[in-house]
């Protein structure tokens, strides 16, 4: 109960802080209200069934849709005030929907949790693992470079049960830069990688399958590369995040690369709820150096 009580004490605190602005930002915004009683908790295998789990999913997977309904939520204990470019430990905790703490996970992509956090106006994109601690809590330390609002999904797996994106929001102390303008390049240079982005359809339209392909190119040889190695179990990874004012679990996009395809591309097939403007980030790996290649997208 120790445990408990700081973290409500520390929940409180920040709800404090940031009341004059919107309301607690600490709780998960994607969870259901309907409550399941029925709460299957897999028997553990410690997490060995590591990439099993995800051998069927490949292609398509868009966590994006309402495919299935929230079974757990998570709640984020963060510093009261963090600042810019200063190192925030952050501790998630999971439950189920009556407030049960949830602890038994299974590994997926290699890693127990992934946590993707984005600047609300989509200009900062990060993918980390919080560690598992016990009794259902993460723990990572995250960095925000700006003053503004945050949002994390968080993606993990309950054992036996469907794949979990929980929606969390940051607010990093201080006044948030001017939002920049969208630019749809489709070629862009990332340190020693160009990348090209290529679509199978020349318009994207809601609710249409697409193709999203990753040309990519060493910069200084200008030849396609040949030194991807898989990233987090596969050739790569593409998050993709719609533009919203108020960034929800709906607006989150995770897509896994096809497979055998030739040097230096990278397919995925995704499709988009709704027409906006997305955010995409494709992340690769270069022979032990990650590359993140973000795109703007305009669906219509
Ligand atoms: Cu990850």
């Amino acid at each position: 109960m120790n445990r408990l009580a700081s973290s409500l004490f520390i929940a409180s605190s920040l709800f404090l802080v940031q009341s004059c602005s919107q309301p607690p930002t600490y709780e998960d915004t994607s969870a259901q209200t309907e409550h399941t009683n029925e709460h299957t908790k897999g028997h553990g295998d410690d997490h060995a069934a590591s990439d099993n789990s995800s051998e069927h999913d490949h292609g398509s997977h868009n966590h994006g849709t309402t495919e299935n309904s929230a079974t757990t939520q998570a709640k984020l204990t963060a510093p009261a005030e963090i600042k810019p470019n200063e190192p925030a430990a952050l501790v998630i905790d999971i439950q189920d929907l009556d407030g049960k703490v949830v602890d038994d996970f299974e590994i997926f992509q290699e890693k127990i949790m992934h946590l993707i956090v984005v600047s609300d106006d989509l200009q900062f994109y990060d993918h980390i693992h919080p560690e598992y601690q016990e009794n259902g809590s993460f723990e990572v330390e995250a960095t925000f470079p700006q003053p503004g609002n945050y949002t994390l999904f968080s993606d993990y797996k309950p054992s036996g049960q469907n794949e979990q994106v929980s929606v969390l929001q940051a607010e990093v102390s201080g006044n948030s830069p001017t939002t920049p303008e969208v630019e749809l390049n489709r070629t862009k240079t990332f340190d020693d990688t160009e990348v090209e982005l290529t679509l199978s359809q020349p318009t994207l339209k809601a609710g249409e399958e697409v193709t999203v392909i990753f040309n990519i190119k060493d910069k200084a040889s200008n030849q396609a590369v040949k030194d991807l190695q898989p990233y987090l179990g596969e050739l790569g990874h593409l998050v993709i995040v719609k533009n919203s004012s108020s960034l929800t679990r709906a607006d989150y996009i995770h897509a896994h690369a096809l497979k055998d395809t030739s040097d230096g591309q990278v397919h995925f097939v995704t499709s988009f709820p709704e027409s906006g403007k997305y955010k995409a980030w494709g992340q690769f790996n270069r022979n032990g150096k990650i590359v993140t290649a973000d795109f703007w997208l305009d669906v219509q």
